[in-house]
Protein backbone atom coordinates (compact mmCIF):
# COMPACT_ATOMS: atom_id res chain seq x y z
CA UNK A 1 0.00 0.00 0.00
CA UNK A 2 1.60 3.27 -0.95
CA UNK A 3 0.65 6.94 -0.56
CA UNK A 4 1.99 10.20 -2.31
CA UNK A 5 5.16 10.51 -0.57
CA UNK A 6 6.29 6.60 -0.57
CA UNK A 7 5.49 6.15 -4.37
CA UNK A 8 7.49 9.41 -5.19
CA UNK A 9 10.42 8.29 -2.98
CA UNK A 10 10.71 4.74 -4.33
CA UNK A 11 10.05 6.47 -8.06
CA UNK A 12 13.72 8.77 -7.01
CA UNK A 13 15.43 5.73 -5.19
CA UNK A 14 14.59 3.48 -8.00
CA UNK A 15 16.87 5.51 -10.42
CA UNK A 16 19.34 7.37 -7.28
CA UNK A 17 18.40 10.64 -7.84
CA UNK A 18 18.20 13.53 -5.46
CA UNK A 19 14.60 15.10 -5.47
CA UNK A 20 14.55 17.58 -7.66
CA UNK A 21 12.28 20.18 -8.59
CA UNK A 22 9.16 18.24 -9.51
CA UNK A 23 9.64 16.28 -6.74
CA UNK A 24 9.51 18.90 -3.90
CA UNK A 25 6.22 20.34 -6.40
CA UNK A 26 4.66 17.43 -6.06
CA UNK A 27 5.23 17.48 -2.63
CA UNK A 28 4.49 20.64 -2.38
CA UNK A 29 0.89 20.31 -3.52
CA UNK A 30 0.24 16.90 -1.49
CA UNK A 31 1.01 18.64 1.65
CA UNK A 32 -0.72 22.06 0.06
CA UNK A 33 -3.82 19.89 -0.01
CA UNK A 34 -3.43 18.03 3.26
CA UNK A 35 -6.38 19.81 5.01
CA UNK A 36 -9.05 19.46 2.56
CA UNK A 37 -8.26 15.71 2.48
CA UNK A 38 -8.51 15.33 6.24
CA UNK A 39 -11.82 17.54 5.60
CA UNK A 40 -13.49 15.52 3.00
CA UNK A 41 -12.07 12.08 4.91
CA UNK A 42 -13.83 13.24 8.06
CA UNK A 43 -17.18 14.41 6.45
CA UNK A 44 -17.25 10.44 4.77
CA UNK A 45 -16.82 9.02 7.81
CA UNK A 46 -19.47 11.12 9.52
CA UNK A 47 -22.02 10.55 6.96
CA UNK A 48 -21.12 6.94 5.26
CA UNK A 49 -24.27 5.77 5.96
CA UNK A 50 -26.74 8.25 4.68
CA UNK A 51 -24.13 9.08 1.61
CA UNK A 52 -24.25 5.08 0.90
CA UNK A 53 -28.22 4.99 1.44
CA UNK A 54 -28.95 8.27 -0.78
CA UNK A 55 -26.65 7.49 -3.71
CA UNK A 56 -28.58 4.16 -3.66
CA UNK A 57 -31.65 5.28 -3.54
CA UNK A 58 -30.80 7.65 -6.28
CA UNK A 59 -29.36 5.09 -8.19
CA UNK A 60 -32.59 2.42 -8.13
CA UNK A 61 -35.00 5.72 -9.25
CA UNK A 62 -32.52 6.05 -12.21
CA UNK A 63 -32.17 2.14 -12.98
CA UNK A 64 -34.89 0.96 -11.78
CA UNK A 65 -35.01 -2.39 -13.63
CA UNK A 66 -32.37 -3.28 -10.95
CA UNK A 67 -34.45 -4.24 -8.06
CA UNK A 68 -37.23 -5.57 -10.52
CA UNK A 69 -37.64 -9.38 -10.52
CA UNK A 70 -34.23 -10.31 -13.10
CA UNK A 71 -32.86 -7.73 -11.91
CA UNK A 72 -28.84 -8.30 -10.45
CA UNK A 73 -29.88 -5.54 -7.19
CA UNK A 74 -33.25 -8.21 -7.11
CA UNK A 75 -33.42 -10.25 -3.52
CA UNK A 76 -32.63 -8.82 -0.09
CA UNK A 77 -29.34 -11.19 -0.53
CA UNK A 78 -28.48 -9.15 -3.83
CA UNK A 79 -29.53 -5.58 -2.55
CA UNK A 80 -27.75 -5.70 0.20
CA UNK A 81 -24.60 -7.30 -1.51
CA UNK A 82 -25.15 -3.90 -3.78
CA UNK A 83 -24.81 -1.69 -0.80
CA UNK A 84 -22.33 -3.30 0.57
CA UNK A 85 -20.26 -3.16 -2.41
CA UNK A 86 -21.18 0.90 -2.53
CA UNK A 87 -19.87 1.01 1.00
CA UNK A 88 -16.51 -0.65 0.09
CA UNK A 89 -16.26 1.61 -2.76
CA UNK A 90 -16.51 5.37 -0.11
CA UNK A 91 -14.45 3.41 2.58
CA UNK A 92 -11.54 2.79 0.28
CA UNK A 93 -12.00 5.92 -1.50
CA UNK A 94 -11.53 7.48 1.86
CA UNK A 95 -8.50 5.79 2.50
CA UNK A 96 -7.17 7.06 -1.13
CA UNK A 97 -8.27 10.44 -0.37
CA UNK A 98 -6.02 10.41 2.92
CA UNK A 99 -2.84 8.61 0.82
CA UNK A 100 -3.25 10.85 -2.17
CA UNK A 101 -2.55 7.69 -3.82
CA UNK A 102 -4.83 5.13 -5.66
CA UNK A 103 -2.73 2.29 -5.19
CA UNK A 104 -4.64 0.91 -2.11
CA UNK A 105 -7.79 0.95 -4.56
CA UNK A 106 -5.79 -0.99 -6.94
CA UNK A 107 -4.67 -3.27 -4.69
CA UNK A 108 -7.45 -4.02 -1.72
CA UNK A 109 -10.61 -3.32 -4.46
CA UNK A 110 -9.80 -3.54 -8.34
CA UNK A 111 -8.12 -6.52 -8.41
CA UNK A 112 -10.35 -9.46 -10.32
CA UNK A 113 -13.29 -7.01 -9.54
CA UNK A 114 -14.57 -6.74 -13.48
CA UNK A 115 -14.16 -10.51 -13.71
CA UNK A 116 -15.62 -11.54 -10.44
CA UNK A 117 -18.81 -8.62 -11.37
CA UNK A 118 -18.57 -10.31 -14.97
CA UNK A 119 -18.75 -14.05 -13.84
CA UNK A 120 -21.91 -13.25 -11.31
CA UNK A 121 -23.55 -11.05 -14.11
CA UNK A 122 -23.02 -8.03 -11.93
CA UNK A 123 -23.77 -4.84 -14.67
CA UNK A 124 -20.77 -2.55 -14.33
CA UNK A 125 -22.85 0.69 -16.06
CA UNK A 126 -24.79 0.81 -13.38
CA UNK A 127 -22.25 -0.07 -10.85
CA UNK A 128 -20.03 3.05 -12.31
CA UNK A 129 -22.90 5.48 -12.16
CA UNK A 130 -23.13 4.68 -8.52
CA UNK A 131 -19.77 5.31 -7.67
CA UNK A 132 -20.37 8.74 -9.85
CA UNK A 133 -23.43 9.92 -7.86
CA UNK A 134 -21.46 9.13 -4.44
CA UNK A 135 -18.46 11.46 -5.86
CA UNK A 136 -21.22 14.28 -6.98
CA UNK A 137 -22.61 13.60 -2.95
CA UNK A 138 -19.09 14.05 -1.71
CA UNK A 139 -18.50 17.70 -3.78
CA UNK A 140 -21.67 19.15 -3.20
CA UNK A 141 -21.25 18.46 0.14
CA UNK A 142 -16.98 19.58 0.33
CA UNK A 143 -18.28 22.72 -1.67
CA UNK A 144 -21.08 22.99 0.81
CA UNK A 145 -18.26 23.15 3.83
CA UNK A 146 -16.45 25.44 1.87
CA UNK A 147 -13.79 23.30 0.53
CA UNK A 148 -12.80 25.91 -2.41
CA UNK A 149 -11.59 23.43 -5.15
CA UNK A 150 -12.51 19.75 -4.91
CA UNK A 151 -10.82 18.95 -7.73
CA UNK A 152 -8.95 16.21 -5.28
CA UNK A 153 -11.73 14.41 -4.68
CA UNK A 154 -12.93 13.18 -7.83
CA UNK A 155 -9.76 11.29 -8.49
CA UNK A 156 -10.24 7.95 -6.33
CA UNK A 157 -13.83 7.83 -7.58
CA UNK A 158 -12.37 8.37 -11.30
CA UNK A 159 -9.79 5.60 -10.93
CA UNK A 160 -12.39 3.04 -10.00
CA UNK A 161 -14.65 3.92 -12.64
CA UNK A 162 -11.76 3.84 -15.38
CA UNK A 163 -10.92 0.42 -13.83
CA UNK A 164 -14.31 -0.81 -14.18
CA UNK A 165 -14.96 -0.05 -17.43
CA UNK A 166 -12.10 -0.79 -19.11
CA UNK A 167 -13.08 -3.14 -21.85
CA UNK A 168 -10.65 -6.48 -21.91
CA UNK A 169 -8.74 -7.28 -24.29
C1 LIG B 1 -21.21 -9.44 -5.34
N1 LIG B 1 -19.32 -7.90 -4.94
C2 LIG B 1 -19.88 -9.14 -5.07
C3 LIG B 1 -18.85 -10.12 -4.84
C4 LIG B 1 -17.69 -9.44 -4.58
C5 LIG B 1 -18.01 -8.04 -4.61
C6 LIG B 1 -16.34 -10.06 -4.34
C7 LIG B 1 -19.05 -11.63 -4.89
C8 LIG B 1 -19.05 -12.24 -3.52
C9 LIG B 1 -20.18 -11.74 -2.66
O1 LIG B 1 -21.35 -11.82 -3.09
O2 LIG B 1 -19.89 -11.24 -1.59
C10 LIG B 1 -17.16 -6.91 -4.39
N2 LIG B 1 -15.71 -7.68 -2.55
C11 LIG B 1 -16.11 -6.77 -3.48
C12 LIG B 1 -15.26 -5.62 -3.38
C13 LIG B 1 -14.33 -5.91 -2.42
C14 LIG B 1 -14.63 -7.21 -1.89
C15 LIG B 1 -15.37 -4.37 -4.19
C16 LIG B 1 -13.19 -5.01 -1.99
C17 LIG B 1 -13.24 -4.59 -0.59
O3 LIG B 1 -13.99 -7.79 -0.98
N3 LIG B 1 -25.50 -5.22 -8.16
C18 LIG B 1 -26.18 -4.28 -8.85
C19 LIG B 1 -25.66 -2.91 -8.59
C20 LIG B 1 -24.38 -3.19 -7.82
C21 LIG B 1 -24.46 -4.66 -7.49
C22 LIG B 1 -25.43 -2.14 -9.85
C23 LIG B 1 -24.22 -2.28 -6.60
C24 LIG B 1 -23.74 -0.91 -7.01
O4 LIG B 1 -27.15 -4.50 -9.58
C25 LIG B 1 -23.58 -5.31 -6.65
N4 LIG B 1 -22.17 -7.22 -5.99
C26 LIG B 1 -23.42 -6.72 -6.30
C27 LIG B 1 -24.35 -7.77 -6.16
C28 LIG B 1 -23.63 -8.94 -5.81
C29 LIG B 1 -22.27 -8.55 -5.70
C30 LIG B 1 -25.87 -7.72 -6.34
C31 LIG B 1 -24.17 -10.32 -5.59
C32 LIG B 1 -24.26 -11.04 -6.94
C33 LIG B 1 -24.70 -12.46 -6.80
O5 LIG B 1 -24.22 -13.17 -5.91
O6 LIG B 1 -25.53 -12.86 -7.59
Amino acid sequence: MRDAVTTLIRNYDISGRYLDRNAIDNLKAYFDSGMARIAAAQMINANAATIVKTASIRLFEEIPELIRPGGNAYTTRRYSACLRDMDYYLRYASYALIAGDTNVLDERVLQGLRETYNSLGVPIAPTVRGIEIMKEMLKTMAENEGIDNTDFIDEPFDRMNRELSEVSV
